[in-house]
């Protein structure tokens, strides 16, 4: 397999070229591509020195699987060029994560739904993969109505940029400002632009991915997305209401159970997931799992995943991994 990671000096590349080697992907040659000012700079892979080289270089070497991460404009541009160059392309920004034309793929989800003509295909938003990975197996045991998530993102989600922000603000250091606002010792319920309705197009993400991921409209989804000064994860309050009635101890077996998910739950010892020990993980943790007292058929939930790993870099990397498995590229 050649493999071009498209964006490779940015947070989510280098992570996908981390993941790339820790996962032993079956790759015969690696393709960095980056912008202008890093063609030429080498980056090194399985303590192999590879050359970052330019999209026209790129698609000139007809990869089998171009992961990108390079922003929605870039990936506009070139995604159809390397499709067009037979390559498969898995792309992290949102572009295409809407078109009715384009699958929006979680692998512990819906990876079935892929076949051979899918050349483009989209990474979901970080804060609705963990959220998705969580709520597939309820759905399929007692069928969701209606979810409220509340989300707590981590500054990496924004870009470098953001972390630079805040680590200056810990320091006392002016400089470049990700956030209109401060961010250390702050909360800002704002991620992503305003639209019309007043949620913010995180929010909005939120609904929308989901029920094309599940393939299902009827799942009702409103969520606050929140920007909090912490590396790491994301993490999320989700409350979900069932149509049926549910066991709260086969709600933790079926969690248990569920690949992708790891379940901390043990609060009589303090156990709960926090993004610090979900960071550089794969696997989407739950904890705090209770019945939700003030209405019939609801539960809360606590989920943190790495929004770098599983929430982008992990969740592509995997879905390249599903379509070598079934030899679709
Ligand atoms: C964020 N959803 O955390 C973004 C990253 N894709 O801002």
């Amino acid at each position: 397999m050649k493999v071009a990671v498209v964006g490779a000096t940015g947070l989510v590349g280098t992570v996908m070229l981390k993941v790339l080697e820790e996962r032993n992907f079956p790759l015969t040659e690696l393709i960095p591509v980056a912008s202008e000012k890093s063609v030429g700079k080498e980056i090194t892979f399985k303590g192999k020195k590879f050359p970052i080289v330019s999209m026209d270089t790129a698609i000139g070497m007809r990869p089998d699987i171009a992961l990108f991460s390079a922003g929605g404009n870039t990936s506009l541009e070139h995604a159809p060029r390397f499709k067009e160059a037979g390559t498969t392309v898995i792309d992290n920004s949102s572009a295409w994560r809407m078109d009715p034309a384009v699958k929006l793929i979680v692998p512990e989800v819906n990876a079935h739904e892929l076949s051979i003509d899918n050349k483009i295909i989209a990474n979901p938003n970080c804060s609705t993969i963990q959220m998705v990975v969580v709520l597939k197996p309820l759905h399929d045991k007692y069928k969701i109505k209606r979810v409220v998530v509340s989300t707590y993102q981590s500054v990496t989600g924004t870009g470098v940029k953001a972390v630079e922000q805040l680590m200056n603000e810990r320091k006392g250091i002016d400089g470049p400002k990700a956030y209109p606002y401060e961010i250390d010792l702050n909360v800002l319920p704002h991620i992503d632009v305003f639209m019309d309705n007043g949620y913010t197009k995180e929010e909005m993400k939120m609904v929308k991915e989901t029920n094309k991921i599940m393939s299902d409209d009827s799942i009702k989804v409103t969520a606050t997305t929140v920007r909090i000064p912490v590396m790491g994860g994301h993490s999320e309050s989700v409350n979900i209401e069932f149509e049926n009635d549910f066991d709260l101890a086969e709600v933790r077996s079926i969690l248990e159970k569920s690949p992708g998910i790891i379940v901390v739950d043990d609060v009589a010892n303090l156990k709960y997931p926090m993004p610090k020990d979900a960071h550089e993980k794969d696997e989407v943790f739950v904890g705090r799992i209770r019945r939700d007292e003030s209405a019939p058929k609801a539960l809360n939930l606590w989920i943190v995943a790495d929004n770098l790993r599983k929430g982008a870099a992990t969740n592509a990397v995997q879905i390249a991994e599903y379509l070598i498995q079934k030899e679709l590229v």
